[in-house]
């Protein structure tokens, strides 16, 4: 099933709930109800805060590919992919990658002011690699625990139609950076990578969020950063991550749906060091100098909270620019689905 469908058929089952929910709930009872777009587009983190004793739940499903080369802004190609940035080709080329991440988030706030969160992740990736000797073709795999990430976010301005809050998170390095799969030799090797499920270091997490709402209408935006303390344990660090993303979006069906349509831009830097147990570097994928990439996405949204306040979120993301170092796997369209309960 490819991404398009995907997203229709869960546009079709979100719509198919909708009415389920809508024909079973009670007219006569009152809630006090909360705005759909109360919460950014699903793929951004950290973006609301809860009031003093609420708790959430929230699960979170990314599926996303890459697919052909990428090398600086233009697209590349497999003779380019092969070529080592200092001469010389590579013995194998990574030719698509998919990843899919689960995600189990919490929240709690202690007071009005502070929200805790804590998020951990499962992934799930694949790499289909070809020898270029022989052309033959290997799928490499690693699934496992990502990082975890806790963070602490705290109220700093509000009127009655605008907040900010900041937030300052920890990622713990609970992924593995050790994953090996057989190549093409007999023996397991270590990975690329973007096959290793954790950057291996304790990240710092800050960040800053606006929203500002009106009655028929809110906008928000959010800066945020991923800042490697150090090196881990296999001798490299991944490039910090600078992130803005701005999103506007539109209440309807009693506030209890929304649309959204956002952008985010993204500059990551190259690897420092390198994986101290990658003693060949078999193709681009397990070489330092094609890491980093500044990239531009859009993406449309909707949010959704069933009368039983389930909220539910898909979010379809489309690189729309995308600056990357030496060559890599170009970006595929990118779809996440998630779904949230506060009491
Ligand atoms: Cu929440």
């Amino acid at each position: 099933m490819n991404i398009i469908n995907k997203v229709l058929l869960t546009l079709v089952l979100l719509l198919g709930m909708n009415m389920n929910l809508l024909a079973g709930g009670d007219p006569s009872e009152i809630v006090i109800k909360t705005r759909a777009d109360s919460h950014a587009p699903i793929s951004i983190m950290g973006d609301h805060t809860h009031k003093e004793g609420q708790v959430m739940f929230s699960y979170r499903y990314m599926t996303m590919g890459m697919d052909g080369y990428q090398s600086g802004s233009s697209s590349s190609n497999y003779t380019k992919a092969r070529t080592k940035p200092l001469g010389g080709n590579y013995m194998t080329v990574p030719e698509e990658m998919t990843m899919n991440m689960h995600m189990i988030g919490a929240m709690y706030a202690p007071s009005d002011d502070i929200t805790l969160m804590i998020m951990g992740s499962y992934l799930d990736s694949e790499m289909k690699v070809k020898k270029h000797s022989n052309k033959k073709k290997k799928t490499l795999e690693s699934s496992g625990n990502g990082d975890t990430k806790v963070s602490i976010l705290k109220n700093l301005a509000h009127n009655d139609n605008a907040k900010l809050h900041a937030s300052l998170g920890l990622s713990l390095p609970t992924g593995s950076i050790s994953k090996k799969d057989i190549m093409f030799g007999s023996k397991e090797e270590t990975l690329g990578y973007n096959m290793q499920l954790g950057s291996g270091t304790y990240d710092a997490l800050p960040g800053f969020t606006y929203v500002y709402s009106e009655d028929n209408y809110s906008y928000g935006t959010q800066i945020s950063s991923v800042l490697r303390i150090g090196k881990n344990s296999k001798d490299y660090a991944l490039g910090n991550i600078y992130k803005s993303n701005i999103w506007f979006a539109i209440p309807f069906n009693d506030k209890q749906t929304s649309f959204s349509i956002a952008s985010q831009f993204k500059f990551q830097g190259k690897i420092k060091g390198s994986h101290k147990d990658i003693k060949t570097i078999m193709s681009f994928a397990q070489d330092r100098d094609s890491s980093g990439s500044k990239r531009i996405d859009i993406s449309i949204g909707a949010n959704h909270i069933f009368p039983n306040k389930i909220r539910a979120s898909v979010e379809y993301t489309m690189p729309t620019y995308n600056d990357v170092n030496s060559v890599q796997l170009d970006s595929e369209n990118a779809l996440m689905f998630g779904l949230g309960f506060a009491y």
